[in-house]
Formats: structure tokens, sequence, C-alpha cells
């Protein structure tokens, strides 16, 4: 149960799922919200929502493009409907109180936003403030948000595989400026490998879910 007395479901049913993608496909955004929005009336978790519905969803959509089922149009209108959901549940997610922080971002010239932004709305959820800065951060900014924010974290986000140098590079300049800051490192690039240049770095950790994402910050609350 929630803090309202709401029951919390984590399943999405099949048939939910279906008919969120069919709708999702067709550009349907009202239809997609209905689903969301049915989601959300029967207590959905918003990590379920987030990772069985929006990510799934989004897999799918990606197949379907890499295989030309799909036109490059039906994909950034799903991407584009997928974050207008994402605003449909934040006030879940920002419901809480945050104590600690930690800046998100995508590095230089990796323009797939919404997984990390997923992970900016769980740790709010979590009680810390999120300081999402969204895609193809520049080096130089990403280490000014730092100064800025302070935080006790850095998130960096990795979905293509040959933006992989580009990660490094962010990694060792921030290593370098904040010796102590601890760094995790998320995205789906890592499906085809790169976990092993991370073993350099002992202030950064890989968390390839959610879950594990959670069980990080959870260390970190201690
Ligand atoms: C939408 C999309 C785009 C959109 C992104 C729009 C946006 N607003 O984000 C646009 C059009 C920009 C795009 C562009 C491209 N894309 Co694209 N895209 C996708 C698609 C369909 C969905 C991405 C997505 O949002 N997934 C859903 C999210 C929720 O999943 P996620 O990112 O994995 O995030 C989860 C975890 O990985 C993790 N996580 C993510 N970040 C972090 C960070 C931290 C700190 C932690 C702890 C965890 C974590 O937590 C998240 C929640 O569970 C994927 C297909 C797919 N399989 O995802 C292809 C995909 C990622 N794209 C791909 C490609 C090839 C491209 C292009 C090169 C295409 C081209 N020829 O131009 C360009 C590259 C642009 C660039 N330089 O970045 C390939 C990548 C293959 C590879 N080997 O690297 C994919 C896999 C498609 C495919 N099947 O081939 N794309």
């Amino acid at each position: 149960m929630n803090a309202r007395g709401i029951v919390i479901s984590n399943t999405i049913t099949e048939t939910a799922y279906e008919r969120y993608l069919a709708n999702l496909l067709a550009g349907d955004r009202t239809h997609c919200a209905q689903t969301v929005q049915d989601l959300v009336a029967a207590g959905t978790d918003l990590r379920a929502l987030y990772v069985d519905l929006f990510q799934r969803s989004l897999y799918q959509v990606g197949e379907m493009w890499e295989q030309q089922r799909i036109s490059v149009a039906c994909e950034h209108l799903a991407s584009a409907i997928t974050e207008h959901m994402m605003s449909l549940v934040q006030p879940q997610a920002f419901a809480g109180r945050r104590e600690r922080s930690i800046v998100i971002a995508c590095v230089a010239n990796e323009y797939h936003q919404l997984g990390a932004r997923m992970i900016a709305d769980v740790c709010e959820l979590r009680g810390w403030r999120g300081y999402f800065l969204g895609v193809a951060t520049p080096l130089p900014d990403l280490l000014r948000a730092i100064e800025e924010h302070q935080p006790q974290v850095l998130g960096l986000s990795l979905s293509i595989v040959l933006n992989l140098p580009i990660l490094l590079a962010a990694i060792d300049a921030v290593t370098q400026k904040y010796p102590n800051l601890p760094i995790l490192v998320g995205g789906q690039a890592f499906r085809w490998g790169g976990i092993e240049a991370l073993r350099a770095y002992p202030k950064v950790c890989y968390a390839a879910s959610i879950e594990e994402l959670e069980q990080r910050l959870a260390a970190y609350e201690c």
C-alpha cells in the first residue's frame, strides 16, 4: 500500500500492455493516456509503469524500427507520447521529501533521454533530488552542473555503444576534479559490452536496472 492507503500493484496485464502498444504505434496519445490513467487509478507502482509499460513498449518499437516494420516518424511519435505519459504520472514521483541529490545526464552525443529521466524520477521517489540534465550534455557543462548542485552521486546514461569513449572521457574528467564523487552508470549500450572498461574506476558502479539502481542508492543512504 502507498501512503494514501491505495493498494500498489506491480502487475500490468498482457491485455493492458497490448492495448497500450497498439495505441502507441497508432500515435493515439489519448487512448495511451487512458490506459495509463486506469493503471494509476488501480494503484500501479510507478516502477512497473516505467519498466513494464513504457520501457517494454519502446524496446518493441526499437525492434520494429530496426526491422523496418515501422517508420522513423512512428518511432519519434512513440517517444514523444511516452514523454507525455511520463509527465502524466510524474506527480506521484515528486510527492516525496528530498534529502540527498543526484545529477543525472546523458553524455555528449547521446540523444536517448527517456531511461535517464526514469532514473531521475525513481531517485525522486526515494527522497533524492534528481537534477536531470537531459540529452547530450557537453563535458564542461556537466562539470559546471556538478559544481553548482554539489550532488552526493552522479548518474551517467549511455544508450549508443559507439559513445563509450565519450562516457569514459567524462568519467576521467569528473574523477580528476571530484575524486570522491560516486558515479553510477547505466543504459542499454552495455548490452553490447563495455562494462569491463568501467572496472578501472573504483568510484564507478554500473546498474543494469531500476532495481539495481535502488540497491545502490540504499547503500549511499547508509
Ligand atoms: C526512442 C529512440 C531514439 C530516439 C530517442 C528520443 C528520446 N527522447 O530519448 C532518437 C530518435 C533520438 C534515437 C536516435 C538514435 N538511435 Co535510438 N532508439 C530509440 C528506442 C526506440 C527507444 C529508447 C528508449 O527510450 N528506451 C526505453 C528506455 C526506458 O530504456 P533504456 O534507455 O534502456 O533505460 C533503462 C535502462 O537502460 C536504465 N538506464 C538508462 N540510463 C541509465 C542511467 C543510469 C545512471 C542508470 C543507473 C540506469 C540507466 O534504466 C532505464 C529504465 O529501466 C531504442 C530501442 C530500445 N531498445 O530502447 C533505440 C536505440 C537505442 N537506438 C539506436 C540507434 C542505432 C539510434 C541512432 C544511431 C539511429 C540513427 N541511425 O540515427 C540514433 C543515435 C542518436 C544519438 N547519437 O544518440 C539503437 C542502439 C543500438 C546500439 N548498438 O547502440 C537502438 C537500441 C535501436 C535498435 N534496436 O537498433 N533513438
